[in-house]
This record gives structure tokens, C-alpha cells and sequence, in this order.
């Protein structure tokens, strides 16, 4: 017995217990291997030569507990002191060490983008890049580690996931020429033309410096008092009122590089490119009150949706694209200002065309050490792959180093594991804080003799990256944008006329909300102003829903095609990974339930993933394992519903004292009718049979767009599937379209 328990006094009515014995290890034993999700990185080069894993990380283990300087601890439940009471002697080093170290465990979060979540995996080229790009990376069949991020932008790092927001998509390829990082958003424009506006309009979006709220949100003033004073901006915010603020998962979402790159190839000549990641599931998101219940009943939705499926074997997967245009003088496409991140090319003027494809297939196995730790950076390009003259490019170039050195707290950042290019660093970049490199030689500088001239200068037919010599234009130096940047509402107004019925109803819905949110009526005032000069309609439903008088248009707007590629609505798309709930009576028939059992494990087969709902957790019937209750489940974790069984309240305990089960119109269980009449009002497939059709029948919902009522299970299941391969039947409320 400790003395703890010797010492403490016993709580009344409290049953006395002896603690557990634990039995010690007699010799350190070895850590657990890593889960096959969490299993060390390939790296090969461009030729597919295995060059081994990444150099070593700083791994702890050993079965025993030590201090920071190794040695093993005795007891680290009692500090030391002068007697049972007391005082504490500050010789304790252990706790002191402990306390220290843990009083310092945070690091500032990013400024932007603190809320992310990431994975490892792997980049293989097509090839077809080669012509345009020398990098390495874009050979032919050259695999390449690569580790992704996703963030939410506005959000603080606790905050909820599924916020109507922007996010990043930022990956780090791991390259045989060092790091390349595409740093990119799920959204192919941004708010600002010139970088010199990124603290304002962040400013403008994060809480009010006052009370500090709202967290994670655009719906307040000072976001809207700056996109409609900045109608640049009018292009992103239509973007982020629309369905791409609200993924359904970061498995399902596009990514843009958005700025335009250059690339170059063997022989020196350049072309203009857009990078574009295409999702393999589809682009998909949520309805606005599934995304706000989604915030309180699982905050971390994305995140456990993004390394539960990778853990289930359902590897999310991109393709990577290209839009190419010429390199000239220009730098214009089809009178769109390449140089302009407000603007995007439609697909239809350039097409995407696929260069490879990237899978992620490993979870990260510590959050702090790389999710939070990882550091991109723009200017991390490798030979092949340069910027352009893009301000905003420009002021990112800048900042990301800058920032980085204060969150990582010195200039070393570079050699964390997670940073650490998988090829041999030899930069002359020496001490400064958190230096654990051990630098060889007396001479750090070049040219020098006394390391015989070591490290020695690359040419570019030994990969280095040389600086591309392009002309500039002789100027004036000024503060000003080329009259080419002028145009803010043209390709907002192309945006909402590409839009299908249903997502232009979301976003006037969302632009209503939003504004809704607002105290000032200036500012709603002059936001319809700018909705007036993107489209008269849009402007006409959000005026209507704030009770405003829809304003005229004030500027001539050129009208442009609508782009039908930028309407995420309509196609079949592979469902793996997908979540089906699966409703059974607890005290319902056996064959009902074992008949569930197959349908659950025949999904699984099928690479989705199926929870069976019911009553209480442990088993029903003959063994048929309960992963949710009525209490713990909530629609918005599901992706499609399956009703098997009409439970009733408390059914399973009426069963035990004899009395029959059962749900009928009076006593079907209250959280099941909301799981279905949620799961319905989310337009989200819905199938049943047996005893499950009486729960459709007591919630008032017949057989109709993506609900389907059978005797036979097998066709229930398959048609829920197409419906869910579509992932919502939007048809269900044509009055909304
Ligand atoms: Fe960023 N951005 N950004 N940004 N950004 C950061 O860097 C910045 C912009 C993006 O998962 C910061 O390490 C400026 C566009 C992503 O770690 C910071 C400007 C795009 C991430 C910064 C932009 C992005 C960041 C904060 C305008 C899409 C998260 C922490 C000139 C193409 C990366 C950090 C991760 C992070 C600055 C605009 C994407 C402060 C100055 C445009 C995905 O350096």
C-alpha cells in the first residue's frame, strides 16, 4: 500500500479496495512497433533505387521511466520532502525538470492556419511534366515521400473543424533535390492581390480585439466591413459562402497552388503553370446545419474522418494537374492576368492535365512532433520549379521564414525531423538555438583551402537550382497595381452562373447568414452594393433575407461563360471510407440482426466503413457487435442510413422483463426519428427494409429521391450506395433549387 492510501482519510460509504499489484519489468523491454499506418517512410529516387529511410529520428524508448539525462526514476508521484507533510525541498531535481519542461510545452500556434491535421504518404509521376520540368520529382515513375497538412485558416488551434472557412493544403515533398513545398488552399483565389493587405484582412477575420470573438468565424463585422471595402476580395468570399467552405472531408476537397509558377525544362526554356490536386473521391461538403451541429457534437470531425480512414486502409488519393501557358512578356491568358491570385483560368480555356498522383497511407504518430512542428515555405522550390513575379507570391516568400522563427523559437527549424530534407544538408548555416547538427571542418565559408574547398559549388548538371535570369521590365519604382488587377467581379459573377440551383441557394442562404451576423448596417448596405455588381438575382434573395431593398449595380461588369467545372454537384464517385449507419431493434428478430451483420460486413468489404446502431453498447443478438448507441451517434457522423430494426424506447429493457418491443407510431424511439429526419432534411441516402420501413412510415417519409424501401436487403443496400455515390440526393427538395 502507498502511503497515499496509508495516509489518505477513506471516503464514507466507499467500498475499501487493494490497489493493483503491478508486476515490473525485470530488463527494459522494447517499444511497440508502430502501427502499420504509422511505419517508417520509404524514399526512393528518381531512377526507383530504394535510398533507405529517412535519416534517423530522435525516437524515445526503453520500458523505464527517466529524467531527460536517463536516468531511471524511482518515483515520480511524490516530490521530495522533509517529512510526509513536508516542505518540499527544492534539491528535487525531478520536479523540477518535470515542471519546467511541461510549463513550457507550448509553442505559439500559427498565426493562421493554427488548426490543422496531417498525414504521411507518397507522390508518384506520371511523367508527362517531363517535357515542361526538369525536377527530378516529375520523371517518370520517380516516387516521392511527401507529408500533407490541412488546416482550417481563422481558427485558433482548439477550435472546431467543420467552420465555414478556407483550407490550406500545404504538402512537402521530400524530393532527391532536396524539399519542394507546394503550399496551396482549397480555394484557387485569395482575398488580396498584394501582400502588403495580409495582416489587415486577417486581422479583419480573426475575433475582435475587444471580447475576442467570435472563434473560427467570418459571420461578424469586421470581416464584412473588409471584403466589401476590398472588393478584390469579392471573389474569395463568394467562394467561401458557397459549398467549398464547408468540406465534407479533407479527403474530398481540391487543392490550388493558386499563384502561377514557372516551370523549366532540360534545356532551359519556361512555361507559365497553375497546380491543381484533384481528389479521387470527389469535391464534397456539408450542409450548413449538419457543419454547425458537427461543431459541437464532434469538433474534430476532420480530423478523426481524415486518420480513421487511412487507418482503415482507405487511402485518400490525388491527382496532381497542370494548366500550362506560355511564358511571354505578358503574362496574360485568354485577357486573364496570370500575375493576378484573384483570378482563375477556367478548365474549359486550360485544361488540367494529370503529372501524377499522391496517396496518403500513414497516420503521423505524434501530433506535436510533426503536425505542429512542420514548417512550408514557398520559396522551397527544387530545379525545375520557380515563382513568378505574383505580389502576393512575393510577400509570402518573405513571411513564411520569418514567422517560422519565432513559432519554432530559433533559426534551426530546418533539422526537426519532420523538416528534414531526405537528402545530405551541408549549408554552413552554424549554431543559434536548438542546433543539434554536428558541423565537421574549420571552415565554413567559400571559397576555402583549409576544408580543401569543401562543400563544393553545384553546376546544373549536378541539380543545382539556379536562378532563372528573366527580364524585368525597365519601371518606375511604385505603389500601385497594373490596371490589369482592376476588374474584381467578373469571375465572381463567372462563379455563382456555374453554380447548379442547389449551390446557388447555398450560397445566397450562406451570404443571408452571414450578413444576418452583422450589427452595422453600412456594411450590409455596402456588401449588397457589391453583390448588386456581381449578379442582380443573388443580390435581389440576400437582400430579401436581411429585409433590405436590393441596391442597383454600379459598375459595368464584363460577362464572362460559366466555367460547368466549378460546380461540385452531379457524377457517381468511389464511396471508400464512407460512413453507414446501420439502425437495429435491440429485442428485434434474430434473422433481422443477423442479417444486419452481413450487410455490415459486406460494406466493409466493400471498403466503407458501417457502425451498428443500437439501443446500448455490447452485443444484440447472436453476436452482433454494437459500435454506437442512440445516445453516442448523431447523424452528421454518417454518410448514409440503414433501417433494419423499429426500436423503442428502453425496448431492450421492456424485453427483459417480458413485455414485447417494437417502435410503433407512439413509441419508436424519439433519437431515432431525429437521426432520420436529420439524415433526411441532409438530403443523405436512406434505405430500408423490414421492420425498418415502419420507421419511415412513423416519421412520414415515402420512398423518393434517395430513399429506398425493399423486402430485399441486398437491393436496399445497393441502391443506397448509388445514392451515396452521388453523396447527396439534392432533388428531395426541388422547391429549394
Ligand atoms: Fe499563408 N501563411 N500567407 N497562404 N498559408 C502561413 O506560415 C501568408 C496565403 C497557407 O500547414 C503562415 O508557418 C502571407 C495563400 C497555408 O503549416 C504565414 C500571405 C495561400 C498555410 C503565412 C499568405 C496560403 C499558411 C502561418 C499573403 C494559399 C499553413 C504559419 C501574402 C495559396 C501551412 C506559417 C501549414 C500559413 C503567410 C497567403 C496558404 C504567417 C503573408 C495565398 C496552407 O507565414
Amino acid at each position: 500500500m502507498t502511503s497515499d492510501q496509508k495516509n489518505s482519510k477513506p471516503i464514507p460509504g466507499a467500498p475499501a479496495s487493494e490497489p493493483p499489484t503491478l508486476e515490473e519489468p525485470t530488463a527494459p523491454r522494447e517499444t511497440p512497433p508502430p502501427k502499420p499506418d504509422q511505419a517508417g517512410p520509404r524514399t526512393v529516387s528518381p531512377t526507383g533505387q530504394e535510398t533507405g529511410n529517412p535519416p534517423e529520428v530522435n525516437q524515445q524508448g526503453g520500458a523505464y521511466l527517466t529524467t531527460a539525462t536517463g536516468a531511471r526514476v524511482r518515483d515520480t508521484n511524490h516530490s521530495l520532502k522533509a517529512g510526509p507533510r513536508g516542505p518540499t525541498l527544492l534539491q528535487d531535481h525531478h520536479l523540477r525538470e518535470k515542471m519546467m519542461h511541461f510549463d513550457h510545452e507550448r509553442i505559439p500556434e500559427r498565426v493562421v492556419h493554427a488548426r490543422g491535421a496531417a498525414a504521411h504518404g507518397t507522390f508518384t509521376s506520371y511523367g508527362t511534366a517531363e517535357k515542361i520540368s526538369r525536377a527530378a520529382f516529375l520523371a517518370k515513375g520517380a516516387e516521392t515521400p511527401v507529408f500533407v497538412r490541412f488546416s482550417t485558416v481563422l481558427g485558433s488551434r482548439g477550435s472546431a473543424d467543420t467552420a465555414r472557412d478556407t483550407r490550406g493544403f500545404a504538402t512537402k515533398f521530400y524530393t532527391s533535390e532536396g524539399n519542394f513545398d507546394l503550399v496551396g488552399n482549397n480555394i484557387p483565389v485569395f482575398f488580396i492581390q498584394d501582400g502588403i493587405k495580409f495582416p489587415d484582412v486577417i486581422h479583419a477575420g480573426k475575433p475582435h480585439p475587444d471580447r475576442e470573438i467570435p472563434q473560427a468565424q467570418s459571420a461578424h463585422d469586421t470581416f464584412w466591413d473588409f471584403v466589401s471595402l476590398h472588393t478584390e476580395a469579392q471573389h474569395h468570399t463568394i467562394w467561401n459562402m458557397s459549398d467549398r467552405g464547408l468540406a465534407r472531408s479533407y479527403r474530398m476537397m481540391e487543392g490550388f497552388g493558386v499563384h502561377t509558377f514557372r516551370m523549366v525544362d532540360a534545356d532551359g526554356a519556361t512555361s507559365l503553370v497553375k497546380l491543381h490536386w484533384k481528389p479521387k473521391l470527389g469535391v464534397h461538403s456539408l450542409v450548413w446545419e449538419e457543419a454547425l451541429l458537427t461543431n459541437g457534437v464532434d469538433p474534430d470531425f476532420h480530423r478523426r474522418d481524415l486518420a480513421d480512414a487511412i487507418e482503415a486502409g482507405a487511402f485518400p488519393s490525388w491527382e496532381l494537374g497542370l494548366q500550362v501557358f506560355p511564358d511571354n512578356d505578358e503574362q496574360m491568358f485568354e485577357g486573364i492576368d496570370l500575375l493576378d491570385p484573384t483570378k482563375l483560368v477556367p478548365e474549359e480555356l486550360a485544361p488540367v492535365q494529370p503529372v501524377g498522383e499522391m496517396v496518403l497511407n500513414r497516420n503521423v504518430s505524434n501530433y506535436f512532433a510533426e503536425t505542429e512542428q512542420v514548417a512550408f515555405h514557398t520559396a522551397h522550390l527544387v530545379p525545375g520549379i520557380d515563382g513568378t513575379d505574383d505580389p502576393l507570391l512575393q510577400a509570402r516568400h518573405f513571411s513564411y521564414l520569418d514567422t517560422q522563427l519565432s513559432r519554432l523559437g530559433g533559426p534551426n527549424f530546418d533539422q526537426l525531423p519532420i523538416n528534414r530534407p531526405h537528402v545530405p544538408v551541408n549549408d554552413m548555416l552554424r549554431d543559434g538555438a536548438h542546433q543539434s547538427a554536428d558541423h565537421r571542418g574549420v571552415a565554413p565559408y567559400q571559397p576555402n583551402t583549409l576544408d580543401g574547398g569543401c562543400p563544393f559549388m553545384a553546376g546544373a548538371d549536378m541539380s543545382a537550382y539556379e536562378d532563372l535570369a528573366v527580364t524585368i521590365p525597365a519601371s518606375r519604382k511604385v505603389r500601385e497595381n497594373p490596371a490589369s488587377f482592376d476588374d474584381h467581379y467578373s469571375q465572381a459573377r463567372m462563379f455563382w452562373r456555374s453554380l447548379s440551383p442547389v449551390e446557388q441557394h447555398h450560397t445566397a442562404q450562406a451570404y443571408a447568414f452571414e450578413l444576418g451576423k452583422v450589427y452595422e448596417q453600412v456594411i450590409k448596405e455596402r456588401q449588397l452594393l457589391a453583390l448588386a455588381n456581381i449578379d442582380t438575382e443573388l443580390c435581389q434573395i440576400v437582400a430579401n433575407g436581411l429585409g433590405l431593398p436590393a441596391p442597383a449595380a454600379t459598375v459595368e461588369v464584363a460577362d464572362v461563360d460559366p466555367s460547368p467545372a466549378l460546380s461540385q454537384v452531379g457524377g457517381q464517385w468511389p464511396t471508400d471510407g464512407r460512413i453507414v449507419g446501420l439502425v437495429v431493434d435491440a429485442t428485434g428478430e434474430p434473422e433481422a440482426l443477423r442479417q444486419a451483420g452481413l450487410v455490415q460486413d459486406a460494406l466493409v468489404a466493400a471498403g466503407l466503413n458501417a457502425f451498428v446502431i443500437a439501443e446500448h453498447g455490447g452485443q444484440v443478438g447472436d453476436g452482433l457487435v454494437v459500435q454506437r448507441t442512440f445516445a453516442t451517434v448523431r447523424s452528421i457522423e454518417l454518410d448514409a442510413l440503414l433501417l433494419v430494426g423499429c426500436p423503442a424506447p428502453g425496448a431492450d429493457l421492456l424485453a427483459g422483463t417480458g413485455t414485447t418491443a417494437g417502435g410503433t407510431a407512439e413509441t419508436l424511439d424519439p433519437r431515432v426519428v431525429q437521426l432520420v429526419q436529420e439524415a433526411y432534411r441532409h438530403c443523405k441516402a436512406i434505405g430500408a427494409w423490414g421492420a425498418g420501413a415502419t420507421v419511415l412510415d412513423v416519421v412520414g417519409i415515402g420512398a423518393g429521391p434517395g430513399v429506398v424501401v425493399d423486402d430485399a436487403p441486398d437491393a436496399v443496400v445497393e441502391q443506397t450506395l448509388v445514392g451515396l455515390a452521388g453523396h447527396r440526393s439534392w432533388d428531395r427538395f426541388p422547391s429549394t433549387l
